[in-house]
């Protein structure tokens, strides 16, 4: 059985399967096969290991310690199988000397230092507990087991039933190692609701309230539970026949139900399972209406009294049955605390943060160069923009817009109106020139492209001085007569197709 245990060992575990180690699986009508997980013949479980062993993140096999740690599992994995069972030498210190070291036949060392390595010295611990059990309790001389020993995650698990079991002995015994290399939480087959007992760690009382009752099991770890506590070891427990922690001498509730939570008396306290109440929350729609809700499910239908509070509200409130609902409220964060008529201890509280919209935030940047128009939005998941007339949709805070020549409108809203419109026009043109300047009569103008133009012209007290309309369709180069305005200095506003642009112009 050297390749499936060094397999699990390794952490290799698609194809690990142990169920040979047992008689029965070898189709032996008596338990006369003798099996081994490591022989004079093969590479030593330790050596490959730590030549081959697998990893996952910080987890190695490679490490000595882990591959050491992870032999007791193995051992967990071997003894406990009914039947007999050989023990290859100084594999109970994790011997690791390749085989082939000084030639396949040749000399190898004898390591009794292994004896004084803590990590070593506790497989021979472990396997002289598990051997000693299997020795002194009869459970495992049944013949009633069963193996699940390939799963390709690297549980493995053994049940042994004794019928022939009568008082105090034990009938149950479950074995359970994770040869996975991460931690896994596994539901044990447990074969009874009760008190359980992890027998090799002094007895230790471990308490099944229910069968679907799960378990975490650390990479290379394994553990053993025997329905009743074993003499062959020491049992540290306290007298506490209703298991709920509290010893008999102190415990005035003697009969407590299994898996009840108790107080320091050991009586039974109300309780409501952990998922009794759903609660779902929604925030304001809009910034200043005031209307976000509470609604609370739950999965026992009682006379329940429920509180709501936050900073500037607190309503109480019961309510019959399981559900309960409270709406229009302000945005904020709410304590609601559930308790149960009749049960004035039991209370259960949460915290409830309802939301609002953000304000729309839009921010823009023209690229007068290239026509693109960047936008900046915040406050929302999408934002729905519209340039002359086109709409776009975006989940992004960033939006470039392609600008045409001449007046361009944007706006940009998001899909709740409450949160505003951001409106903008932009002009986008060419570069006209104005010359001479300073002037005397004429003003002449160079447009980029042809157009009509309007122009006026102000003083320097923003006085309207002079308006007209120039022709630029035949000749880009029309002219402004300004021979009627008095000496000084003037703005002079030019506006067409594609432009719009003032220029101060001297007059002489
Ligand atoms: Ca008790
Ligand atoms: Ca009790
Ligand atoms: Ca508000």
């Amino acid at each position: 059985m050297t390749d499936p245990y060094n397999e699990a060992t390794m952490g290799y575990n698609a194809t690990s399967n142990i169920s040979g180690v047992s008689w029965k699986t070898k189709g032996f009508k008596q338990p006369s096969a003798i099996s081994y997980m490591e022989s004079h013949d093969e590479e030593r479980l330790m050596f490959k290991n730590l030549q081959f062993g697998n990893s996952s993140g910080t987890y190695n096999v490679k490490d000595l310690n882990t591959a050491l740690n992870r032999m007791q599992a193995a051992g967990g994995m071997f003894f406990t199988v009914p039947g007999p069972k050989m023990l290859w030498q100084f594999g109970e210190l994790g011997y690791d000397i390749s085989i082939d070291q000084g030639g396949r036949t040749g000399n190898k060392p004898i390591l009794w230092n292994y004896f004084d390595v803590p990590q070593r010295k506790a497989i021979y611990d472990s396997w002289k507990d598990l051997i000693k059990l299997r020795i002194g309790e009869p459970i495992f001389e049944t013949e009633d087991f069963t193996m699940a020993v390939s799963n390709s995650n690297g549980i493995k698990q053994i049940t042994l039933t004794d019928p022939n079991a009568a008082g105090d002995a034990i009938s149950h015994v479950t074995v359970i190692a994770n040869f996975g290399l991460t931690e896994i939480t596994v539901t044990p087959d447990f074969a009874e609701t009760g008190a359980w007992y992890e027998v090799l760690k002094e007895n230790k009382k471990y308490v099944v309230a229910s069968l679907d009752q799960t378990l975490k099991l650390a990479p290379g770890e394994f553990r053993l539970f025997a329905n009743n506590p074993s003499t062959l070891f020491p049992d540290n427990n306290i007298p506490d026949d209703d298991h709920d922690g509290v010893a008999n001498a102190d415990d005035t509730c003697p009969d407590t139900p299994l898996g009840a939570t108790v107080d320091l008396n050991g009586c039974a306290v109300f309780t409501l399972p952990q998922n009794n109440f759903s609660i779902s929350s929604k925030g304001e729609s809009c910034r200043d209406s005031d209307d976000g809700s509470i609604a609370v499910s739950t999965t026992q239908n009682l006379d329940y009294t429920v509180t709501v509070s936050s900073t500037d509200l607190m309503v109480t409130d019961s309510f019959t049955g399981t559900s309960w609902s409270i709406d229009m409220l302000p945005a904020g964060t709410y304590d609601i605390c559930f308790g149960v008529n009749g049960e004035p201890t039991y209370e259960q509280c949460f915290t409830v943060q309802l939301t609002q919209p953000e304000d729309l935030l839009v921010s823009s940047k023209l690229n007068k160069a290239s026509g693109n128009l960047d936008l900046e939005m915040k406050g929302s998941e999408k934002y729905i923009i519209t340039v002359n007339g086109y709409t776009y949709e975006t989940r992004d805070e960033t939006f470039r817009l392609s600008l045409e020549q001449g007046w361009n409108t944007v706006s940009v809203k998001t899909a709740l109106a409450c949160q505003g419109e951001y409106k903008e026009n932009i002009f986008v043109g060419d570069a006209a020139m104005a010359y001479p300047n300073p002037a005397r009569s004429f003003v002449n103008l160079v447009l980029p492209t042809n157009t009509r133009v309007n122009y006026q012209v102000f003083n320097l007290q923003g006085k309207l001085m002079q308006k007209g309309e120039v022709d630029g369709m035949l000749s880009r180069n029309p002219q402004i007569d300004i021979s009627n305005l008095p000496s000084g200095l003037y703005m002079v506003k030019v506006d067409g197709a594609n432009l719009e642009q003032t220029f101060k112009i001297v007059k002489q």
